[in-house]
């Protein structure tokens, strides 16, 4: 069980719809897809997606640091030696979703040679998780209607909407609007990627106070430090770090500075191996824990909810794992499908997902 290669392929999907916030928005899924061989010829699958405005990775540049850095650190090793492999990436410091795609490849590889599923070898807890859908910046009868084609076509119930406009009555006239359609048979929160002040955020939650929010995610800067604590300790709700808290150190501060009250895990940028430790650490905190979206497509989703699917606490919560049916097409034989709200991880080895070699050709950019 050696890994003896590991490839990074570019390719490129257009989004159906694209997906815009306060930090950014996506056109086009333009990511990476890496393959981990090893000798008993067994190949590991997971995607790493650029998210310039949060990580500063590039599609070009996660490449360029798995060719000429990561790869060279991690064959030769056992599909076993995932400390060695996290150890090793951790050298380098940023990069990751590069390190996370890796991490995930040699999770899916060492799955497929035991015949397990990754869930089942991470903690096995569920094979499923409820879905909640992300709604990005458009006028309210717009998101209304897209939160209710998501409600009839695949039953899911809970709506993350992307808030951070200004003036901020943009935002809060969507979340109203979204109350008043369809009353208490949804759940929402909103998630402001730092879009606005503490003040305008606090203002905003006060608006918004009579609409029932679960949750409210990085509506300010983590870096305006005593403002987002003033924000936090003022809501009623649980504040989530999403992009402020990426790694295992970052909660630990984030939490413990007063500057948000629960956490996002994404697979996309911890992999398997750091977000056990992210999991373990938010038990140990007593954190709410919302399993997150980084913009996947299905591979990455497969990875979200392989990963929320294992353990009671991250799959207490529905967790963000539709964004790729926003996608015109993926890399799949099979395509993911959420039904009735829930999206059910794959059954067999691995992370059960096989990619079609048409399509790869079709879509990748390296030929
Ligand atoms: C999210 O939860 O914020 C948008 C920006 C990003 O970093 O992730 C997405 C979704
Ligand atoms: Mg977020």
């Amino acid at each position: 069980m050696k890994i003896t290669r590991v490839e990074a392929i570019p390719f490129a999907i257009p989004y159906r719809k694209p997906l815009k916030f306060a930090s950014g928005e996506v056109h086009v899924a333009e990511h990476v897809l890496v393959r981990v061989h090893a000798d008993n010829g067994v190949v590991g699958v997971a995607e790493a997606p650029p998210r310039p405005f949060t990580y500063g990775e590039t599609q070009a540049g996660i490449i360029a640091v798995i060719d000429s850095l990561f790869a060279p650190q991690v064959v030769g090793l056992s599909l076993l030696d995932r400390e060695t492999v996290h150890t090793r990436l951790a050298r380098t410091v940023g990069n990751p979703t590069a390190k996370s795609a890796i991490d995930m490849a040699v999770w899916d590889a060492l799955g497929r040679s035991l015949d397990v599923s990754v869930t089942e070898l991470l903690g096995g807890y569920t094979d499923r998780m409820r879905v909640s859908h992300m709604l990005g910046f458009d006028e309210p009868s717009a998101m209304v209607a897209e939160a209710e084609r998501m409600r009839e076509t695949h039953g899911i119930t809970t709506f993350k909407v992307k808030v951070g406009r200004r003036p901020a009555s943009l935002d809060t006239a969507v979340v109203r609007a979204l109350r008043e359609h369809f009353g208490e048979a949804v759940d929402l929160y909103v998630d402001g990627n730092r879009g606005w002040t503490a003040a305008e955020s606090a203002r905003a939650m006060r608006e918004m106070a009579d609409l029932g929010l679960l949750f409210a995610e990085e509506l300010c800067p983590a870096d305006d430090v005593l403002g987002r604590r003033w924000l936090v300790r003022q809501l009623d709700v649980p504040f989530i770090a999403d992009e402020s808290a990426v790694t295992p150190a970052d909660v630990t501060r984030e939490i413990l500075g007063g500057s948000a009250t629960a956490i996002s895990i994404k697979t996309a940028r911890t992999g398997f191996t750091r977000s056990q430790r992210t999991h373990h650490l938010a038990e140990g905190l007593g954190l709410e824990v919302v399993m997150g979206n980084q913009i996947d497509g299905q591979l990455g989703s497969l990875c979200t909810v392989a990963f929320g699917s294992a353990y009671e606490l991250t799959s207490r919560r529905p967790g963000e794992l539709s964004n790729f049916l926003d996608m015109s097409d993926d890399l799949l034989t099979e395509p993911l499908r959420v039904v009735d709200g829930e999206l059910t991880v794959r059954p067999g080895a691995g992370l059960g997902a096989e990619i079609d070699p048409e399509k790869l050709r079709h879509y990748r950019q390296d030929h």
